[in-house]
């Protein structure tokens, strides 16, 4: 390896395939924190260290040390799992975390608040419930996501399978989680060229996110991965084949440039039975192809710019030895969940449940996590995390559905009457995530509340309009394909995006910058205002935007910076 590759690149090479110091580090008492170079190779077991910033302020006066408490992000391929599985992440959650759990945008679990003592013991649990979090984080091919509406039963189960062969082929094979979690014996000598086939020494440059989607439902938002596949549906709604895109992501800095979201290129059509081939060679060339000096360019997104589409894959072309034909037609209608009842083809029902911004937990009006385990203790259907941060209560006898959706009621999980709360979705952001500059989740529901009020004054309320925030450009709820993103830029203040498509294929624009609560409401009532007066039959919140001139449209990859404050209504800071 040479002097110049990056920091994190030396950390895994010395890792010893992901082991650094994590075992000696566990059983140090004296600080509730791990060393440094720990602190990335454990991300690729699935945890980070993180420490409560409400606290910070207080404890740096009396010269304590931070709150330091882990987050576990549990891997769940496709989103799916058992009611024993969800009640032993609901028992952990009690016992170990902070008595919550988290349902994440790329349908699956956190726990949060889990100290260091209590790391081994939390995940010998989740093991013994046969979940684990290895690559669930890290410069890895992290959790595969697959679509979630339960009205596409073969469609769905084909998504299925596809995401968990694809997720089995690329996790990791050390056995250094096994050793350090679940006091596993090492198995010695002989390592060096069996441990990673795949992902050798170093792993992946960068993180590496890969989901399937099964058009006109695009939940996924297919566009924002690295890797996607779109189910190519027959009459009868069976999977002839799969679309495959490729280089998209969300992450950015303000006020860097040459960092930006972009929407994933179609890169042609695959069989089915050559879709883990792909997948392979899509990882391997973006290996040995992405950028390992410098993070802030070292996605496939970037790869994918820098080399071109055409080269790109020819390459995965030679190493899948496959056929990658032109991509067949499909058509998407949107990017939310399908909330309410649907009925699954055996005579069955499914319930899909609103959960806000993903947090469950048990408040004095809503006890969330109980009735969930109350339903849990004796559901036979399973459980499915939307990528959108609900839940779905899947394959329900007629006979229960009543008791069920009464459990649901009361517990404040219906889906709410509000259009714009119905399709939002809000990042961790304070107080857990280091990297917030803004609040999100504890913030997106009280500004909903008064831009609510704005909509109904323009006779809106219903209308379904996408909205999103981050507590900071990472992206990590997908802001900038939402209709109305806002992402934070400092304590209170916001930038303002508007015109992604309401179908999950169009980035949206900056429109304005630095905006706290008032100049956000504002901004946005004199759009509804407009748009409730101007907007054409069917016409989507995010399409008027362009068409009225408040932001250009963006096409792909650098045009995310382009034209922003060109276009005629662009609000005044
Ligand atoms: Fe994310 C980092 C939370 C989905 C882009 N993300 C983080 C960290 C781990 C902060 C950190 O590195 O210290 C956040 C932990 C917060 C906390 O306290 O829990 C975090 N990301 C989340 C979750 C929980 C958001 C949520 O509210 O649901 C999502 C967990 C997904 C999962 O279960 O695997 C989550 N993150 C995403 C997505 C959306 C997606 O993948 O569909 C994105 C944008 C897509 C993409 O990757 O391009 C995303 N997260 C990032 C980035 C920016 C990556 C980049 O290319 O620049 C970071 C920062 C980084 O990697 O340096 C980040
Ligand atoms: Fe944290 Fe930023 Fe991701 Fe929000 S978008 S969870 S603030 S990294």
């Amino acid at each position: 390896m040479t002097d110049d590759v990056s920091r994190n690149e030396r950390i895994k090479e010395a890792s010893d395939y992901l082991r650094g110091t994590l075992a000696e580090g566990l059983a140090e008492e004296i600080t509730g924190a791990i060393v440094e170079d720990d602190q990335q190779l454990v991300k690729f077991h699935g945890m980070y260290l993180q420490d409560d910033r409400d606290l910070r302020p207080e404890r740096t006066r009396k010269k304590m040390e931070k709150a330091f408490a882990f987050m576990i992000r549990v891997r769940v391929p496709g989103g799916v799992l058992s009611p024993a599985q969800w009640l032993a992440l609901d028992q952990v959650a009690r016992d170990y975390g902070n008595h919550t759990m988290r349902l994440t945008t790329r349908q699956t679990v956190q726990l949060h608040g889990i100290i260091k003592s209590n790391l081994k013991a939390t995940l010998k649990e989740i093991d013994a419930a046969l979940l684990n979090s290895i690559a669930a984080c890290g410069d890895v091919n992290r959790n595969v996501m697959c679509g979630a509406n339960p009205e596409q039963g073969p469609a769905h189960a084909a998504a299925l399978e596809l995401a968990r062969k694809v997720s089995d082929h690329l996790t990791p094979q050390t056995p250094a989680y096994r050793e350090i979690w679940l006091d596993g014996e090492r198995i010695a000598g002989g390592e060096d060229n069996v441990v990673e086939p795949i992902y050798g020494k170093t792993y992946l440059p960068r993180k590496f996110k890969i989901v399937a989607a099964v058009p006109p439902s695009n939940d996924v938002d297919v566009f924002a991965h690295d890797l996607g596949f779109i189910a190519v549906l027959d009459d009868k709604g069976g999977v002839t084949g799969w679309n495959v895109t490729v280089g998209g992501g969300m992450g950015m800095t303000h006020g860097e440039e040459d960092t930006y979201p972009r929407t994933a290129d179609l890169m042609g059509f695959c069989a089915t039975k050559d879709a883990v081939a792909i997948a392979e060679a899509v990882v391997t060339v973006q290996r040995d192809w992405g950028d390992r000096l410098n993070r802030k360019h070292a996605r496939l997104k970037y790869t994918i710019e820098d080399r071109g589409l055409d080269f790109f894959r020819a390459e995965v072309v030679r190493r899948a030895k496959v056929v990658v034909e032109p991509a067949k037609p499909f058509k998407f209608t949107s990017t939310g969940d399908r909330y309410g009842w649907s009925q699954a083809a055996d005579g069955r029902s499914h319930l899909t449940l609103f959960v806000q911004n993903g947090r469950l937990f048990d408040h004095a009006s809503a006890k969330q996590l109980s009735a969930l385990r109350q339903i849990a203790q004796s559901h036979d259907g399973n459980f499915r995390i939307t990528p959108n941060q609900n839940l779905i209560v899947a394959n329900i006898p007629i006979e229960r559905q009543t008791e069920i959706h009464w459990i649901a009621k009361e517990a404040g999980l219906l889906a709410p009457w509000s259009g714009l709360r119905r399709n939002s979705m809000a990042c961790v952001a304070l107080p857990t995530c280091g990297l917030a500059l803004a609040e999100s989740e504890r913030y997106l529901p009280d500004l909903m509340t008064a831009l609510d009020e704005s909509l109904a004054a323009h006779g809106l309320s219903s209308d379904d309009i996408v909205i999103r925030m981050t507590g900071c450009p990472n992206g990590c709820a997908r802001p900038y394909l939402a209709e109305i993103g806002l992402v934070g830029k400092g304590p209170g203040r916001y930038n303002l995006y508007l015109g992604a498509a309401f179908d999950g294929s169009r980035l949206s624009k900056l429109y304005a910058e630095d905006f706290d609560h008032n100049a956000i409401v504002a901004a946005l009532d004199s759009v509804f205002a407009a748009y409730a007066a101007e907007r054409q039959k069917g016409e989507r919140f995010g399409d008027f935007t362009i068409r009225t001139g408040l932001v250009a449209a963006t096409g792909n990859g650098r045009d995310f910076h382009a034209n922003v404050g060109k276009q005629a209504g662009r609000a005044a800071r």
